[in-house]
């Protein structure tokens, strides 16, 4: 292996002519493919809503979306606030003060992409309100126009009691659903009462919808929090086109047996006339499940389609991509910012740098990780002061105590190995909880000569595109999990991994750090041409071309026809 000494990686920007910038493998312009496609009359359903409004009362941090997205009080016209997650139910956000409310505005993941297409359509969006000035500023409906100042479509906030949240979202969606559908079953925790109240708050979203929708309208849900809503609106608006993308891994037929009123939810689904998952793996297996659970459904495996109750439910895949130019662009952009952060973390000028970057979720392998630095150490110790391992964790959840105590648990095995080989000017992991502003976050994944994205299961992962997307100098190494939906895209251009075996994640490690840079420069190169191919805007332009053809297919009497893949490839045989 390379030795330190040796190390390919240029020093805080300077020096070894390593931080060359490569262009961006397409196109950056402004214009969003995904808006030409987008239907009329669209409406978006999803747990969180892309505008939040607060009282500038000018506090502290405050945790109202129930993710661990800390607030930051507002300096100013504006300032950076919150944690984020790509998935529908969180995002980064920006605040700006309007008056006396400060409004949270979307800068990542799928609701930010969302944002520009909800403008040009007009169209409605029904969210969980959960700022503390929601209220205040909405209609006897609970509509407010959005953006502020602009207000190009309605938000249509949906008023959930404390009660409601601890059940729909801390029970159900994130007790039960969540640990099932990643295949926790050991951590699912049954209370009482929380799928009632989880299937109440489904009606509650599908009540908004129907005063919104008419049979020409186009209904979007995203994610697990919602896995009744899509029946219970066809009941209230039976001529509407209804799409769901489940952002999470479905399970297998044997861990679905153990879903506390699986049949309920799998009928709930097929409320749907298009289903859709990021991989081939999790639609077959849903299909599986149909075709076990609902012994009435009629599965057609080439088609990929469930016929029931006088229907047809389209089961379609396609993996979920970031906004892979920003991040580029970000990444270009940094100035100073590693800088700041290598100071305020006391990691020594110089250092070869690892990166993770994860929700403190269960899912997401960090222990695992953390053990496999830990290997890597003990087996070469010449790369002690050399190398320096970044995690940065979000906390997330933090009401459910198995979060908590997984919170506890990385910690502890941040210092225990921190004890273990920390020097007088060094500690092999710098761990930090702190929400990381976007362009802060861009700086470091510039900045990290190696990219560790180890989760035991993961619908897709958008930390490891982001990485490629923000890898403008063409020479940084992806570990990727085989087990994140991401690997189906990126697995034969990064380095595969196994996050529970310890020894082959810190032999990858080796090796990603003595590959010679032509070829790391060559498999980068490769998984940028893909993260840029397939961005955040291809896909929801092929979300949109299917919701179309659905919708055009059910004007013509004829529902829920549409091909499995964006290709139009039909299935082979039994997925
Ligand atoms: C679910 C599925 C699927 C994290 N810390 C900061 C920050 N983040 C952002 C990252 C990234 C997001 O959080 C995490 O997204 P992931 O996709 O990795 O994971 P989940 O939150 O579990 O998302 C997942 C996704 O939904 C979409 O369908 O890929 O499989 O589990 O965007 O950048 N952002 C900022 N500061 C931080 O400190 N700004």
């Amino acid at each position: 292996m390379r030795v330190p000494d040796q190390r390919v990686i240029a020093t805080d920007g300077s020096g070894d002519g390593f931080r060359r910038g490569t262009a961006p493998p397409h196109r950056t312009d402004d214009r969003s493919r995904a808006e030409t496609f987008c239907p009329d009359s669209l409406i978006v359903v999803s747990n969180r809503q892309p505008y939040r409004h607060e009282y500038d009362s000018g506090g502290g941090s405050t945790d109202s979306s129930g993710d661990g997205s800390g607030t930051t009080p507002a300096s100013g016209s504006s300032g950076e606030r919150s944690a984020a997650s790509g998935s529908a139910e969180s995002v980064a956000l920006f605040e700006e003060a309007v008056e006396e409310f400060t409004v949270d505005e979307p800068t990542g993941g799928l609701t930010a992409g969302l944002d520009p297409v909800m403008r040009r359509a007009s169209g409605t969006w029904v969210a969980w309100g959960d700022g503390d000035a929601d209220r205040a500023v909405t209609d006897d409906r609970g509509c407010v126009a959005v953006p502020p100042g602009e207000e190009a479509y309605t938000l249509r906030r949906v008023w959930l009691s404390d009660e409601d949240v601890d059940s729909y979202y801390y029970g159900f969606s994130n007790r039960v659903l969540w640990p099932l559908c990643h295949g926790f079953t050991d951590l699912v925790e049954i209370r009482p009462n929380d799928f009632e109240r989880y299937y109440d708050v489904n009606r509650q979203f599908a009540d908004a919808v129907a005063d919104h929708a008419t049979a020409d309208s186009v209904v979007w849900l995203q994610d697990y929090h919602l896995g009744f809503a899509s029946a219970l609106i066809r009941d209230r608006v039976p001529g509407a086109t209804i799409a769901q993308f489940w952002h999470v891994p479905w399970p297998t037929p044997e861990t679905f047996a153990h879903f506390p009123r699986g049949r309920d939810l799998l009928e709930g689904l097929l409320g749907n006339d298009l289903l859709g998952f990021h991989t081939k793996r999790y639609a077959d297996a849903f299909l599986r499940s149909v075709d076990r659970f609902v012994p009435d459904a009629a599965v057609d495996w080439n088609r990929g389609v469930v016929r029931y109750d006088g229907r047809e439910t389209a089961v379609n895949f396609e993996p979920m991509g970031v906004d892979a130019a920003a991040f580029d662009r970000r990444a270009r952009e940094t100035d100073g910012e590693w800088e700041e952060f290598r100071e305020a973390h006391d990691v020594p000028r110089g250092c070869v740098i690892g990166l993770g970057v994860d929700r403190l979720d269960y899912t997401k392998g960090i222990p695992e990780r953390l053990a496999a630095v830990e290997r890597f150490f003990e087996r070469n110790p010449g790369w002690r002061e050399e190398f320096t391992f970044v995690q940065k964790a979000t906390p997330s959840r933090t009401e459910i105590p198995t979060y908590e105590r997984y919170g506890e648990l990385v910690r502890s095995e941040v210092a225990r190995i921190n004890a273990r080989f920390a020097t007088d000017g060094w500690r092999p992991i710098v761990y930090t909880e702190d929400v990381l502003p976007q362009s802060q976050l861009g700086a470091l994944y510039r900045r990290a000569d190696v990219m560790i994205v180890s989760p035991l299961l993961d619908g897709m992962n958008l930390v490891a595109q982001e990485y490629v997307a923000s890898s403008v100098d063409g020479d940084g190494a992806l570990l990727l999990s085989d087990r994140a939906g991401a690997h189906e895209t990126l697995g034969s251009h990064a380095y595969s991994i196994d996050p529970p075996s310890t020894d082959q994640v810190a032999a990858a490690l080796e090796r990603a750090l003595s590959t010679p840079l032509a070829e790391r420069r060559r498999r980068m190169n490769v998984l940028r041409q893909r993260v840029f191919a397939d961005d955040l805007d291809a896909w929801m332009e092929t979300q949109f071309r299917w919701l179309r053809r659905c919708h055009e297919s059910s004007a013509d009497g004829n529902r829920g026809a549409g091909d499995r893949s964006s290709d139009g490839v039909p299935a082979d045989e039994p997925r």
